[in-house]
């Protein structure tokens, strides 16, 4: 069986954010399917998140999405959280689900229209001072469908206006993190389309504003690897948000579209300093429009210990040795050897010498909280992506 113990120490640091939202129903524009057990407040999406936690060991922290997510009280939120053995996360702002922001939000040409978006972003630092967050992620819907619709540069230089009167308003210790996504919903052009348009914002910004960096928001082919190595040398990269795509951004469960994209970025993060370090957050950012929802998340959060103990396993010396002397296919060999190498039976046995379950999936299947959670979840309103 493969060796672990090299590696145990990183893989028992590591810690993944789970995103609130994955525990409502979602799916597309056609239909969203309600799915029994599903939560009906945010508390009970941190219940179920808290699952995810004691099954794995790898997730103490729920992201909240603001609106979706508000409470009467934060504190209490909190306290469920910490009762719970998790916390609360990543604060998301949303500025994409309002009338107001039909043609944008901090990009908008009317400053009543953007004072709206930025006393909104101000409620979220509010949000991370009750909750005891660090994280506000901004990821804007902002963008036009048709060439000439509004002037790109003006949009531009409002959008940096309004970054900098949040940024001003976050306390010593919280940041803000810059999300990109080349379309959708905007088709012709969106206001933060790519990493170098995030990454000239947070600079002008300063050092607390990073670049969020969503595996599922860039053209199909992109080599998101290269990015993941040039934000960590630049000391920029802030969070991802993993999920995976076949086509568009399809949010789907990590690694399950293209495991070994995801090894691929994993082995830059490891190269870069960026695993375990406290400036790089983790972060889920899935739907479950027809799988289960808590298991769908802990095979989420299992995929991603994979493939970081596949990247660990990386023969980091044979492989500068193999690269300096220009042997291209035996330093391509020693990355592909840690790629094929299976390391789930490994992974089970270890997780069981520290008290977890061997195999998480099953022992959640057995533990009765699925059906206990259909069966009490009757009535009032599921939460759904968007509530
Ligand atoms: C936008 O597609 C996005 O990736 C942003 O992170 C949003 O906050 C999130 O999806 C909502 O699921
Ligand atoms: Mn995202």
């Amino acid at each position: 069986m493969t060796e672990l113990s090299g590696i145990a120490p990183a893989l028992a640091a590591q810690t993944i954010e789970l995103p609130s939202w994955a525990f409502g129903n979602s799916g597309t524009r056609f239909k969203v399917f309600g799915s029994p057990g599903t939560p009906r407040d945010p508390f009970e999406k941190v219940s179920d998140a808290a699952q995810v936690h004691k099954h794995t060991g790898l997730a103490p922290k729920v992201a909240v999405h603001i609106p979706w997510d508000l409470v009467d009280s934060f504190a209490d939120l909190r306290r469920h959280a910490e009762d719970n053995g998790v916390s609360i996360g990543t604060v998301n702002s949303n500025t994409f689900q309002d009338d107001a922001y039909k043609l944008g939000s901090l990009t908008h040409s009317d400053p009543t229209v953007r004072q709206k978006a930025i006393d909104h972003h101000f409620r979220c630092i509010e949000v991370m001072h009750e909750t005891g967050s660090r994280d506000l992620k901004i990821w804007l819907a902002d963008g036009t469908n048709y060439p000439g619709q509004d002037d790109i540069r003006s949009r531009q230089d409002r959008l940096a206006d309004s970054l900098r009167r949040i940024y001003q308003r976050l306390g010593d210790e919280q940041r803000l993190v810059l999300e990109y996504k080349f379309f959708e919903p905007a088709f012709y052009h969106t206001d933060v389309p790519d990493w170098g348009t995030s990454y000239a914002h947070t600079v002008a910004l300063g050092d607390k504003a990073k670049v969020c960096l969503d595996t599922g928001h860039h053209a199909p082919g992109t080599n998101i690897e290269f990015i993941v190595a040039q934000l960590l040398r630049l000391g920029k990269l802030g969070s991802f948000d993993f999920n995976s795509r076949f086509y568009a951004d399809d949010d789907l469960i990590v690694g399950a579209a293209d495991p070994f994209q995801l090894f691929r970025i994993l082995a830059e993060v490891v190269r870069g300093g960026g695993l375990n370090s406290p400036d790089v957050v983790f972060m889920l950012d899935q739907c479950h429009n027809i799988e289960k929802k808590v298991p769908g998340q802990i095979r989420s959060v299992l995929n991603v210990q994979e493939m970081t103990a596949r990247a660990l396993l990386i023969d980091r010396d044979a492989l500068a040795a193999a690269q300096s002397a220009g042997d291209v296919l035996g330093a391509n060999e020693i990355v592909m050897d840690a790629f094929y190498t299976d390391v789930r039976p490994a992974l089970a046995d270890w997780r069981e010498s520290r008290g977890l379950p061997a195999d998480p999936m099953t022992t959640y299947a057995a533990s009765g909280y699925q059906e206990k959670i259909e069966a009490d979840r009757v009535g009032g309103v599921q939460a759904g992506w968007g509530a």
